[in-house]
């Protein structure tokens, strides 16, 4: 695919679109960044306020000081609930797509609202009042959105962790929030497997005398223990409470949300999102990147677990009085037809997934795509990771019959909504490109020395100048790490980690992290955070890890690992296996290495240094030592040479 080839909006798309040229974009997209004030306000009147906001955004803010909408009081159960409930109250809110095809159900926004006001009156009555944070580990059952829901109605802050994490990864994320609720399923349900979340939530708790309350849906009735005076079935409480609970009305600084996400060092960070101005962001970015409006059908694959089902599963098409598709099962499960079946049957509009979907949907042909009305559909989004030109034509021409205009949407759990896509009625676009900027966002090139790249044609590290409402406040308890992740390598910018080329015609190309963050199937994964599990178990002096090229996951994980000598008596695959269970148990099932090279050294400098670059190429499988760059400083060149035969062999 040449970089020139443009593939402009289908013109009976663009003829209604919210935006419906190039023109319109650029004129609205001018005034947004001369004028921020005068359009934040406006975008923000789509929800409902309490108290009007005094300031739109404070100007003098130093780095990493952000604050939108100040003096505003509103609150975020409300304006995805309630508002809708007043006027549309059979207008489904949620279709839940279960487990196994052909099952549905569906919840109306009176329905939703009665469901979260009796959440919300379980929330209070196990103690949890504003600010408190409330950790949620379900699957995808309807329970997640509530749980949500109910935790933004009175003000506590929920910490939703994915529910493919083990036991000890959601330790650590509990006890970071300090969460005295925790709220889980008996059982979760993924294709032909059940996850045994309440077993985890045991084992994660089983000392931390924090928390109060283990509060269990039930989605399979499997026999599981239920500790006295702790464990709760919510089906039992919800029964106990009534259906209305009074709304907290909330500052827009007050804190929505925490959630855990990978960096470059081995803590995940809890990233953490204020109300006002995450609500406003997630509401615009999907009006007008999606080109939604009522009457849409939103099916937005992701897991409510990570930052793009928070935005476009929940808050945002919520927040619109949008339709909301929640999809508990595999795009694989019973077979590559599954997301079609979902969008005949629902007659869904929007459908939003990541490449590491697409590429394994793309491997089964078209057949099973053909073999389900898709004429329902108006707009396709990518969202996760760079979209493969071929796979990109393939969402385009098969799956949207050349009819759907596809959106790819670059953005990161930090900036809470979606900044780089194109406006689906208004930007040609070129596949494989995230494209332009959306409203207010700035994008700027900076090279590894600071200087920030003018002018297009030019590449280097992503960075965005001044604010957006949907962005981070801060890591949770942790606001220096913050300041120094985000603002500290290029002082007066937001740096991003990714890479970007900005091409002749200014479209922006993410080229992948330039951080050690790994994007594996369309999961952020930091190489210290799987190094580090792996150094946890007995058998491990050091462990360095590098992500490698993979033609379905985007990124595969390699582990170079030195062992004790005490166990080289052990079977190689054995010790092998050993080590990937000890990540599946430290992390989860998405952190497990695709490769494990136990090595005798790795190449270091003689200041100590990983050379990490040799480890890439070489699980890249490029051995060509012309590739390595400049070995002048490694202390002991010959490890190379041990790894690369170990990697040949
Ligand atoms: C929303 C989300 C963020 C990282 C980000 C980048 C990669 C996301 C992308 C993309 C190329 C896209 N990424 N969308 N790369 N094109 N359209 O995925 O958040 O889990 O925090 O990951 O994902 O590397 O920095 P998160």
């Amino acid at each position: 695919m040449s970089e020139s080839t443009l593939v402009p909006p289908p013109p009976a798309f663009a003829a209604s679109a919210h935006v419906s040229s190039r023109a319109a974009y650029e004129a609205l997209y001018r005034r947004s960044v001369a004028d921020p004030a005068g359009f934040w306000a406006e975008q923000a009147a789509r929800l409902a306020w309490h108290r009007p906001f005094d300031a739109v955004c404070d100007a003098d803010a130093r780095p990493g000081e952000i604050a939108w909408f100040h003096g505003g009081r509103l609150n975020v159960s409300y304006n995805c609930v309630d508002r809708h409930a007043a006027v549309t109250p059979d207008r489904p809110a949620i279709l839940w797509a279960r487990n196994e095809p052909g099952e549905y159900e569906t919840i109306t926004f009176r329905e939703l609202q009665e469901r979260v006001g009796r959440f919300a009156n379980v929330l209070r009555a196990h103690g949890v009042r504003k600010g408190d944070r409330v950790c949620i580990y379900l699957p995808m059952i309807p329970e997640i959105a509530y749980a949500m829901l109910a935790c933004a109605r009175i003000g506590a802050v929920h910490s939703v962790v994915f529910a493919g994490f083990s036991a000890d990864a959601l330790r650590e994320r509990i006890l970071d929030a300090d969460c005295a609720v925790v709220i889980t399923a008996d059982e979760g349900l993924r294709g032909p497997k059940r996850v045994p979340l309440k077993s985890v939530v045991d084992e994660a708790v089983a000392h931390l005398d924090g928390v109060r309350s283990v509060l269990v849906a039930r989605r399979t009735g499997a026999a599981i223990a239920m500790k006295p005076g702790r464990d709760l079935w919510l089906a039992d409480e919800l029964a106990r409470q009534r259906a209305t609970c009074p709304i907290e009305w909330v500052d827009s600084e007050d804190p929505l949300f925490v959630l855990y996400t990978s960096g470059s060092t081995g803590k995940p960070k809890g990233v953490l999102h204020t109300t006002g101005g995450y609500l406003v962001y997630a509401a615009t970015t999907h009006h007008y990147v999606f080109d939604a409006r009522p009457g849409d059908i939103h099916f937005c694959a992701a897991d409510a677990g990570w930052i793009t089902g928070h935005s476009y599963i929940v808050y945002g098409p919520l927040a619109n009085g949008v339709t909301t598709v929640m999809f508990e099962s595999l795009p694989t499960y019973p077979d590559a037809g599954r997301y079609w079946q979902v969008v005949d049957d629902l007659r869904a509009t929007i459908v939003y997934t990541a490449p590491t979907a697409l590429r394994a949907l793309l491997r089964e042909g078209d057949e099973p795509v053909r073999k389900y009305r898709r004429d329902s559909i108006r707009v396709l989004g990518s969202v996760g990771e760079p979209i493969n030109p071929d796979v990109w034509r393939w969402y385009h021409d098969v799956v949207g019959e050349g009819r759907c205009p596809v959106v790819d949407t670059w953005w990161q759990t930090e900036t809470g909504g979606i900044l780089i896509a194109p406006l689906p009625g208004a930007i040609a676009c070129k596949p494989g490109s995230a494209t332009l900027p959306f409203f207010g966002v700035v994008p700027v090139l900076v090279d590894d020395d600071g200087k920030v790249v003018e002018g297009n044609d030019v590449a280097g590290n992503l960075c965005l100048a001044g604010s957006w409402p949907g962005q981070a406040r801060t890591i949770y308890g942790d606001h220096a790490r913050f300041l120094a992740n985000y603002f500290a390598r290029f002082p007066g910018y937001y740096f991003t980690g990714d890479g970007c080329r900005r091409d002749a015609d200014g479209y922006y190309w993410i080229t992948g992290r330039v951080d050690d963050v790994l994007n594996v199937a369309g999961h952020r994964l930091g190489t210290a955070e799987i190094e580090s599990a792996l150094v946890g178990h007995a058998a491990v002096v050091e462990a360095a890890v590098v992500g490698f090229p993979h033609a379905l996951k985007g990124q595969g994980i390699c582990a170079y690992v030195i062992t004790r000598p005490e166990f080289d008596a052990w079977d190689r695959e054995e010790l092998a296996g050993a080590l990937k269970e000890q990540v599946r148990k430290a992390i989860s099932p998405i952190a497990t290495p695709d490769r494990i090279l136990l090595v005798r050294g790795l190449p270091k400098t003689r200041s100590g240094k990983i050379m990490r670059r040799i480890l890439r190429r070489i699980a890249a499988g490029d051995f060509d030592p012309a590739g390595f760059g400049d070995t002048s400083t490694l202390a002991e060149p010959a490890v190379v040479d041990d790894i690369v035969a170990l990697a040949r062999g």
